[in-house]
């Protein structure tokens, strides 16, 4: 059965290639992604590991020369994606959007090297990229952490990676919708409307472009003008795994510079983590920082936080979290409580659960030694494939498939989850 499954997800994977870069699905999503495609390398080294290397070289080519990299690259012109270029307007030779996303790839690249079989080939294409990782995350906390907390801040939804999630309600109500330009949406002839955000919700999304568009995409700029500043426990414990991961392959590389400075980051960001914990709840909380206050919501960004190294008493707790979001949904991790009243099993990222995050989730607790409650996530996460198929994301009650089918990165985790290699 592994087998077969492990042979379906190559096959998916390529059929969404397009030679230099892997689209998340087709029809969908037409381009090349960030963090979908850097997830998607590691479902490309099991069996092609040229190809692996080549998407996120792919990626960083992209990079904007102040280190950001964004959340997509345009490589070709495609109607059935809104919104496209167009809207963007970012005046970038291959066009690209003006935001980021999660930045998993020091992560990965350290995975990636560890586990390839060409070392040469490998540790050339890894030292290659190391300083344009480093530069990336030099920007999160040049520009989205402009006071110097230790957390950065997204200013947009979509830089969050989960963009409709419960976490963005109250703040997003405060973006205005006056003068958004007249648009037609795509991705609702592609997926079904009920398992994706809601008009309102696209508009302010649209409010948000026009505005950091209206200030010529200056990252010195964008942070302060956002009325949308989110620090997201997840996404900050993905930058602080990526920062701690890079300082690991620098030291292995022979980079003492970036080594010392990505731990600087690293351990910053840690203590700063602690600040979003809530005790209720069990887990950690985003806080909105426009008006400096935890958000009450109870999301999986605040259970991903395990994927830092966060301290283990806080580990153990969220396991129990977890857990106990087990006895609620017969398939984890839902991204939201499904004992809240905002819960919504099928609505993108309301409450579905998604490959991804289980697979960041898993592997942190791997860390953390809570091996009953990893060995669960891995077995729903393959249970939900061998029920309804490689898709963008599952109801987490009745396995339903959501969202767009013949799902890259969903492809690549379960090669990692039915691989022996992955932590256990
Ligand atoms: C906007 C591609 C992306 C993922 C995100 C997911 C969704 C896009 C959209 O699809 O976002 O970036 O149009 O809805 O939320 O995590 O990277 O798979």
């Amino acid at each position: 059965m592994s087998k077969h499954l492990i042979d379906q997800a190559m096959q998916l994977l390529r059929a969404n290639d397009r030679g230099t870069y892997t689209v998340p699905t087709y029809g969908l999503y037409p381009f090349q992604w960030n963090w979908d495609s850097v997830l998607s390398a590691l479902g490309f080294l099991h069996f092609d590991e040229d190809r692996a290397w080549t998407e996120i070289e792919t990626l960083f080519d992209n990079q904007w020369e102040d280190g950001m990299v964004p959340h997509i690259i345009f490589h070709e012109h495609d109607e059935g994606y809104f919104p496209g270029p167009d809207v963007w307007r970012t005046g970038r030779k291959v066009p690209t959007s003006g935001i980021t996303q999660p930045p998993v790839a020091g992560f990965a690249v350290r995975r990636m090297l560890e586990r390839a079989e060409q070392r040469e080939d490998a540790t050339r294409r890894a030292r290659a990229l190391l300083p344009k990782i480093h530069a990336w995350h030099e920007w999160f906390f040049r520009c989205r952490d402009p006071q110097g907390t230790g957390l950065v801040a997204i200013i947009h939804p979509w830089e969050s990676g989960r963009d409709n999630s419960v976490d963005w309600d109250a703040a997003f109500g405060r973006v205005p919708t006056d003068g958004v330009e007249a648009f037609t949406r795509r991705d609702t002839s592609h997926a079904n409307p009920d398992h994706r955000p809601t008009d309102e919700q696209y508009k302010r999304y649209i409010w948000l472009v026009q505005k950091f568009r209206s200030l010529g995409w200056d990252n010195s700029k964008l942070h302060d003008a956002s009325p949308f500043q989110l620090v997201d426990p997840g996404f900050n414990a993905i930058l602080t795994r990526s920062c701690s991961d890079l300082a690991e392959l620098a030291d292995a590389l022979g980079e003492p510079e970036i080594a010392a400075q990505s731990r600087n980051f690293a351990e910053k960001s840690l203590a700063a983590m602690d600040t979003l914990w809530s005790e209720k709840w069990g887990q950690y909380l985003c806080r909105d920082r426009a008006i400096d206050e935890l958000v009450d919501s109870p999301s999986i960004g605040g259970l991903l936080a395990v994927f830092a190294e966060i301290p283990a008493a806080r580990a153990k707790v969220v396991a129990k979290r977890i857990a106990k979001l087990g006895e609620l949904a017969n398939f984890l991790v839902p991204s939201h409580d499904p004992s809240v009243p905002e819960y919504d099993g099928m609505r993108y990222w309301r409450g579905p659960a998604w490959l991804i995050v289980n697979y960041m989730i898993a592997d942190g607790l791997a860390r953390a030694g809570e091996t009953a409650i990893v060995n669960r996530i891995k077995a729903d996460s393959v249970k939900l494939i061998e029920e309804s198929g490689f898709a963008e994301y599952y109801d987490p009650i009745t396995a339903e498939p959501c969202g767009g089918g013949q799902f890259s990165w969903t492809a690549a985790m379960v090669i990692e989850f039915l691989d022996e290699r992955v932590t256990a």
